[in-house]
């Protein structure tokens, strides 16, 4: 299939066809933002579904009902997904959403809410060695070619959601104040709890140093592999392999390591630098 079989393409981004539509964009746009929903806004293949995981516990005290009866993209939905519109209704309040958007393509009722957003970045490399992966899994998606012709889409910018550092300039550039919460992905791995304790805090949760270790365990990489609601093997085989590269693939920060030639490396960190070199913010590790 060529890509215009697999990808839509609206204002300027590509979405694949099997999850998105132009109706399921629309949607999106006129979706009614409630003040205490809670969005996990996720630059793909940066900690999507580990937020699916955790905020409805984070929001139910540690409840593991939800997590445990509902497949994760039904329980917490994507905002521009076409599941949306058949689970928006059964959503218990506070809703909890994820989304890739970029900042710009967030729909009008957000702006005049109160809802809340955490922005999870995760390293750019990382990212992209998780993407090849799942551009070699998941079917309905374009094959990544060499490591070298996936490192240039994902650099330009031709990839789903478009490019990164648009992706992240745009959410660091908000005027939202204290509606968001930035967190990185290396954070969560490094001290899951800590980041639950800062997440619970800024939705106003008094959680408990039990509930908190009981969060962090069940959302740990282990325990989500094994929840048939999280790890994708609800689905069929012939649409996303495992066999190929299991969703859940390592769950660790670094990988890029194993991937990167010097050469790669050198030519990956002087792009994301120089797109970078106005921004008033700091990446918290370093590219090299
Ligand atoms: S997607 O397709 O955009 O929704 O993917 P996304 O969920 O954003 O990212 C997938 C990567 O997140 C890793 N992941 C986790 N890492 C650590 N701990 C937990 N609990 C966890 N859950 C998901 C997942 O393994 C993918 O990263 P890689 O590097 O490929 O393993």
């Amino acid at each position: 299939m060529s890509s215009e079989e697999k990808y839509i393409l609206d204002r300027g981004l590509m979405f694949p066809k099997e999850t998105h539509s132009l109706e399921s964009l629309k949607f999106a746009q006129e979706y009614t933002f409630k003040d205490d929903d809670v969005t996990a806004v996720v630059y793909p293949k940066s900690g999507t579904i580990w937020m699916q995981e955790i905020l409805p516990l984070v929001l139910n005290g540690g409840d593991l009902t939800p997590i445990h009866s509902i497949p994760n993209w039904d329980r917490v939905p994507w905002l521009e997904e076409k599941r949306l519109a058949l689970v928006v209704d059964n959503l218990a309040s506070p809703r909890a959403l994820v989304t890739h958007f970029p900042y710009h393509l967030m729909p009008p009722s957000f702006h005049t809410s109160k809802a809340k957003v955490i922005y999870v970045m995760r390293n750019p490399k990382d990212v992209m060695v998780s993407s090849y992966y799942f551009h070699k899994m998941a079917e309905f998606l374009e094959p990544p070619g060499t490591f070298d012709e996936f490192m240039e889409k994902f650099l330009e910018g031709k990839v789903l959601f478009g490019k990164w550092t648009d992706h992240v300039k745009g959410w660091r550039g908000t005027d939202l104040g204290d509606r968001i919460m930035h967190i990185t992905y290396e954070e969560m791995v490094q001290d899951l709890p800590a980041a639950l304790r800062r997440m619970s805090d800024f939705l106003g949760r008094n959680l408990s140093e039990e509930a908190i270790r009981k969060i962090a365990e069940h959302c740990s990489f282990k325990t989500m592999k094994n929840n048939r609601m999280s790890n994708f093997s609800l689905v069929p085989k012939n649409y996303m392999n495992s066999d190929t590269s299991p969703f859940l693939r390592k769950g660790v920060a670094g990988d890029w390591k194993n991937h990167f030639s010097p050469e790669q490396l050198a030519i990956f960190t002087s792009v994301i630098r120089k797109e970078l070199e106005s921004e008033s913010f700091s990446l918290p590790w370093s590219l090299d």
